[in-house]
């Protein structure tokens, strides 16, 4: 909360305040999420490379785990434009989709995600606590809208 808190600033409180209070798990301030919990870094056990291009699609956009791995996410922009990779469910997903749209100069910061400028790679360590399907997507305004999202199936 405290990382969010300073890069939006007092006067987007109210908005996101609104937007974590809406469903569960807000922005990923909460330990038990269904999708799963920020990873530690000395117990990654696969990588997986993930293109982000201004297609507006993932390279690959369907990956598969294990219950219980912990997964660094390696995020290359091979693009000219700012791209995300945010993890989360589809409702959530969306819900959040729409608030950068109504606010595109709104910053977001959560243990989530990862921001990756043009030409550069991001990383993301991320534990699957859960069975089931969890989505990614980025949330640049017009990004999610336009297909850019992709899921990760993980075996119970
Ligand atoms: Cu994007």
């Amino acid at each position: 909360m405290k990382k969010t808190m300073w890069v939006l600033g007092l006067g987007m409180l109210p908005v996101f305040a609104l937007a974590g209070g809406m469903h569960e798990g807000g922005h990923g301030h909460e330990e038990t999420l269904a999708y799963g919990e920020p990873g530690d870094a000395g117990r990654v056990t696969r990588t997986v490379v993930v293109a982000a291009t201004d297609s507006m699609r993932y390279q690959p956009d369907a990956i598969t785990v294990k219950r219980g791995e912990t997964v660094r996410f390696v995020v290359k922009n091979t693009g000219k434009l700012s791209h995300e990779f945010v993890l989360g469910d589809a409702e959530s997903l969306k819900e959040h989709a729409e608030t950068m749209r109504k606010y595109p100069d709104m910053e977001h910061a959560d243990p989530n995600m990862t921001k990756v400028a043009p030409g550069e790679t991001g990383t993301l360590v991320w534990k699957f606590t859960q069975g089931g399907k969890v989505q990614f997507a980025c949330l640049v305004p017009g990004h999610y809208e336009a297909g850019m999202k992709g899921s990760i199936q993980v075996s119970r």
